[in-house]
């Protein structure tokens, strides 16, 4: 029997309530657009999300992505009914220590799909956690995969984001009917209406992109209701419910007037009597506002009771599959553990003095073959990034056909980053995405969010320096590396560099890094590449220390009077000038760090036995000196880097032109004595 509307709308008052009374008690968050969304989110929790309250984490539960996180207190308030969050931890909003954090932060047990905040972001991450859903369909055939759907909740500061279009070409390009994407269209956003920044017909434009498009009142719980079950019912198509939305359903102002569809109830507390009246006006006590009314509590508990019913079937079809599929549902299950998957390196076979975007290719070549569960993407560079080298054995997905393991994600590198995320965020599968270097730029606030939610996202950058040459300065990294070894300064919230940032010196080096990239079940890692080939370091070097982030390569002379140090090609640039160096009798120690953040994580006395303090040292780097400057002190040595934005030339010309050369190594190491 459905659920009579009074009791939908009484529930959907206490989440404005709760909502409302949280920012209000943490003088500072955003009730009106909270309180506009609470009809949707209600209806969707109490009559359509299909999770066990019981497992959290399991592998088949609907999704729900939050964009907007600054509704933080309408998830909180919809969480709380749900039975995720006490009255008494929502009413700690923002507070230190508290679960309820400002914006919401990733935690599956808790109900809370994904870290939100930078608008537009959350709901890609729907979109590649769809993807995920369609390719763990496929791969294993169970049918928990097909039946699950992945709901998006956007609002109008989504739709603006640029990203926007990206995660609705992609999803209308693949035909994601398992995504259901909520539009909170309240005319309203920070400090204008929306009508000042934005005069589109959205349903046409998401019609246009190929998505089946209704348009309601959001805040009446029949017509949502009707949409769910419409959307849910659509095939081939992903599907947009434009919810016409009230920003600050219900509030009212001190002298007791509307205090609806106003900018300032977006991010400041209602405060003082208009606090008052508005709770009194949903039918809450000010006095005593975190309460779940008792019929309220009994739709919920009604909830529980049939998701327990609809859950058992669930587990049925998932048990029957198994049974007749056992060996995959083993693996699934690995799958599904988080685990490294196991990889024999040996099969690698690497080209001598290869470039190390092609020596990754190898890597890749084998990834596709011994990891089933790895999705890997390109924005639309797959022959030049060397993603080809996965793609060669697998097909690309495609509408109707998630039989593949590639993402085609057209020139989205944001949009791509992103929906890796949301497939991490799914779980069951491990993302990788390529690009070129410089276009880091375009990824950098996924690589954040990738790094704050300790995804183990793989991000290949090839293209990696000023060696791209004949492309000029448009396409020239320099200051990226820097920025992005940032990001191994950062720690996370368990004390981890936030990133693991690779960058080998050889190809048979491309091989260790892809190993540690992997093995790395708790962070993203980058992978910095470089297009041109590379001379292999020299004969006998022990390639395993590279796991220690930095290390003496072969062939360096004990008690040195000079240590050179590079990541990456200068490496092998550094190995030619200590050859010149050391026809003049200097003894020279060359070091390959493809991580100052791993290295930095090593004893101090590992560290001391590499680089000992007080013995000259001499930096080499195609990005910014800062680069390393970290590892080679100003009063021990110098660091030969790039200072500008590149120039267009062949690359052998411009390492002429910029000195980075052996015989400038040679000059510059010179005078350090
Ligand atoms: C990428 C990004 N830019 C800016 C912001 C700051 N910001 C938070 S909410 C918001 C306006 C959002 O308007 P809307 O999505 O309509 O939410 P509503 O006001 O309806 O609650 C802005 C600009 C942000 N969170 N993320
Ligand atoms: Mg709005």
């Amino acid at each position: 029997m459905k659920n009579p509307i009074s009791v939908l709308n009484h529930a959907a008052d206490n989440i404005r309530i709760l909502a409302a009374s949280a920012v209000e008690k943490a003088k500072s968050g955003h009730p009106g657009g909270a309180m506009g969304g609470a009809d949707f989110i209600n209806v969707l929790y109490s009559e359509y999300l299909t999770y066990d309250p019981e497992n959290p984490t399991w592998a088949g539960r609907d999704r729900f992505f939050l964009d907007p996180g600054h509704m933080a207190p309408m998830l909180y308030g919809e969480l709380c009914l749900s039975g995720k969050y006490s009255l008494e931890e929502l009413a700690n909003l923002r507070q230190w220590g508290s679960p309820t954090t400002g914006h919401p932060e990733f935690d599956i047990v808790r109900g809370v799909e994904n870290t939100s905040g930078p608008l537009g972001q959350g709901h890609a991450y729907a979109v590649g956690a769809a993807i995920a859903a369609k390719f763990l369909a496929a791969r294993t055939g169970n049918p928990t995969f097909a039946k699950e759907t992945v709901y998006a909740y956007i609002s109008d500061g989504g739709v603006q984001e640029e990203i926007s279009q990206g995660a609705a070409r992609i999803a209308g390009t693949l035909g994601l009917d398992n995504l259901i994407m909520f539009y909170d269209s309240n005319d309203i956003q920070l400090s204008t209406e929306t009508k000042v920044v934005m005069n589109e017909d959205t349903a046409a434009k998401y019609r246009a992109l190929g998505w089946d498009v209704q348009e309601i009142n959001g805040n009446d719980a029949a017509q949502i209701r009707a949409a769910i079950e419409k959307a849910k019912a659509v095939s081939g198509k992903p599907a947009l419910i434009i919810g016409k939305c009230i920003m600050g359903k219900g509030a009212l102002k001190e002298d007791g007037s509307s205090y609806e569809r106003n900018c300032k109830t977006h991010g400041a507390p209602l405060g003082g009597d208009a606090y008052k009246n508005t709770i009194k006006n949903l039918g809450g006590d000010p006095e005593n506002p975190f309460v779940i009314f008792d019929d309220v509590k009994e739709l919920y508990a009604k909830r529980a009771e049939e998701l327990k019913g609809i859950v058992a079937a669930r587990y049925a079809e998932e048990k029957a599959w198994a049974a007749a599929n056992s060996d995959k549902a083993v693996q699934l299950a690995g799958w599904f553990s988080g685990k490294a998957p196991e990889i024999d390196w040996t099969k690698v076979v690497q080209k001598d003095n290869d470039a190390t975007r092609s020596a990754s290719a190898a890597c890749l070549g084998q990834l596709a073959e011994q990891v089933p569960n790895m999705i890997c993407a390109s924005a639309d560079l797959s022959n030049s990034d060397k993603t080809d080298g996965f793609l060669k054995k697998t097909t690309a997905f495609q509408a109707g056909d998630f039989s593949g393991a590639f993402l085609q994600a057209g020139v989205a590198e944001l949009t791509m980053a992103c929906c890796c995320i949301g497939m991490a965020l799914h779980g069951g599968v491990i993302p990788a995405c390529g690009t070129f270097f410089v276009f880091s730029d375009y990824m950098k606030p996924a690589v954040r969010m990738a790094a704050l939610m300790e995804l183990p996202v793989k991000f290949i950058w090839t293209h990696d320096a000023f060696r791209v040459g004949e492309d000029g300065p448009t396409h020239e990294p320099v200051e990226q590396e820097a920025q992005i070894r940032l990001m191994e300064k950062l720690k996370n919230h368990h004390g981890r560099n936030s990133v693991l940032v690779l960058r080998p010196a050889d190809a048979r080096e491309t091989t260790e890094a892809w190993a540690l990239a992997m093995a790395n079940t708790a962070t993203p890692t980058a992978l910095i590449l470089s297009r041109q080939n590379i001379v292999n370091l020299p004969e006998g070097n022990d390639y395993s220390q590279a796991a220690k982030g930095g290390y003496i390569v072969a062939g360096s002379d004990a008690n040195p009077d000079v240590i050179l140090v590079a990541s990456g090609s200068e490496v092998s640039t550094l190995e030619a000038g200590a050859k010149l160096l050391r026809a003049d009798g200097r003894k020279v120690r060359v070091v390959s760090v493809p991580s100052e953040g791993l290295f930095r994580s090593q004893s101090k006395e590992y560290q001391q036995s590499v680089l000992p303090a007080g013995v000259k040292k001499f930096g080499m780097t195609a990005g910014l000196p800062v680069t390393l400057q970290g590892l080679v002190p100003e009063a021990e040595g110098s660091v030969w880097g790039l200072e500008s934005f590149g120039f267009s030339a062949p690359y052998k010309v411009l390492d002429e032109k910029l000195g980075f050369t052996a015989e400038n190594v040679y000059q510059q190491v010179n005078k350090l004595f």
